[in-house]
């Protein structure tokens, strides 16, 4: 035992009392930051420093900022609102060239917005994903794109997907292609965001698309937290199995949307065509909204947006499913979807990734809603180093970032 002083609050005379074994030894956190979890006694702080990838975020391989470059190459009738492109997919390579896919909106007029979803007619959008079919792009850089044509059209009434078809990501299996996309059968907005996810795959990444199967992931049993929707579906190939993460907002319909939550599932199958098995944990992540998960070492790492309280996070599992915080990140892409060159190779030694594409909700002027996809640069890859660029801790904004925040007038 060793006896420390101490000062009590009411009397300013110190008083001698036995410290706790613990804190006996009195060292201190050292000046140079050690490499290792030191033995000393330390606080919930110091301690949790030593379980991210790296103490401090210069040697966190999944710390970075992200840059941001305007795509060439799509048009947008001068931002008036009919045409919409959003939640592109991950970009993939094939023959040297990279391939996108995305939801296309072109309609007469903008979207009238999900609270009046009952107005919505074939010609009228509800919401900026509704109306859509999914479009394909093809770039030799990934800035400037060719917008190539159709790949899934909306199905004939009464098929799954005959109001809009929506928010795909692709799969690489066994030489062939498949698509993974939002199949909505009335207006978003009309009594949810309800969809369920249907699969079409081809030969070519140009197509054509065969219709594969409807309602994919299954939807929970009513109470459960997932019973009526699926969305943003990406497969990633891990532990020889095809692993899709998938989201759902719940706590939400019919109560007010402030109050909502959001969920990411994993279903697990063998066969691209399913059958799909839940994760008996799911919900795998509690924060986030789209989802953008990739093999990262030998496990799984995820982009967490938005959403929740591990908000704007990097978060990593080795299993795939018990995920943690690795970073806290800033001005984080919306919709990520990271070109990520082993996302299907079931390496078992994920690389990560130093570039991708994401989305910007608010491009248009007000009655003009509509959507654009832009390219974010990063190094969340462990094969690229720039520090300089992407590691710094401060990303510094001019005074008008923050003034275009303001209060409302009233
Ligand atoms: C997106 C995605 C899904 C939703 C809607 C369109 O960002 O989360 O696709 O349904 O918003």
């Amino acid at each position: 035992m060793v006896a420390v002083l101490a000062f009590s609050c009411s009397e300013s005379q110190p008083e001698i009392r036995q410290s706790n074994p613990k804190t006996a030894i009195q060292k201190v956190f050292p000046h140079k930051m050690p490499k290792e979890k030191p033995d000393l006694p330390m606080s919930a702080a110091t301690e949790r420093m030593f379980d991210y990838p790296g103490v401090g975020i210069h040697d966190n391989e999944l710390f970075s900022q992200f840059k941001y470059t305007p795509l060439k190459g799509f048009d947008y009738a001068s931002g008036d609102g009919t045409i919409s492109r959003r939640d592109p997919s991950r970009p993939i390579k094939v023959n040297d060239k990279f391939y996108i896919y995305y939801t296309k909106r072109l309609t007469v007029v903008p979207p009238i917005g999900a609270s009046r979803a009952k107005e919505a007619t074939d010609k009228i959008p509800s919401t900026d994903w509704d109306l859509c079919d999914i479009w394909y792009a093809t770039s030799d850089d990934g800035i400037t794109w060719k917008e190539q044509a159709i790949a899934i059209k909306r199905p004939e009434k009464p098929n799954s997907g005959w109001r809009s078809v929506a928010t795909p990501d692709i799969l690489i299996w066994k030489n062939k292609y498949y698509l993974y996309y939002q199949a909505f059968s009335e207006p978003s907005g009309l009594k949810g965001d309800w969809c369920p996810v249907s699969v079409s795959y081809a030969d070519s990444p140009d197509g054509p698309w065969i219709h594969g199967a409807d309602k994919v992931i299954p939807f929970g049993k009513k109470g459960e937290w997932d019973q009526d929707a699926t969305h943003d579906p990406q497969p990633i190939v891990f532990k020889d199995k095809i692993y899709m993460y998938y989201k759902a907002a719940f706590n939400k319909w019919p109560e007010i949307r402030n109050k909502y939550a959001i969920g990411h599932g994993l279903v697990i199958a063998e066969n691209p065509l399913g059958p799909f098995k839940k994760h008996p944990l799911n919900p795998v992540m509690t924060s986030g909204h789209e989802t953008t998960y990739f093999p990262f070492k030998e496990g799984v790492a995820a982009l967490t947006i938005r959403d929740g309280n591990e908000r704007e996070t990097m978060q990593y599992a080795k299993d795939g499913v018990n995920f943690e915080i690795a970073s806290h990140l800033s001005l984080t892409p919306i919709a990520a979807a990271p070109y990520v060159a082993d996302a299907f190779t079931n390496s078992g030694n994920g690389r990560g990734f130093t570039w991708g594409l994401s989305h910007f909700i608010n491009a248009g002027a007000k009655g003009k809603q509509h959507s654009i996809m832009a390219r974010f640069d990063c190094d969340l890859s462990l094969d690229y180093d720039n520090p300089e660029v992407f590691k710094k801790s401060t990303v510094w904004h001019k005074p008008d970032v923050y003034f275009q925040q303001g209060l409302e007038p009233k």
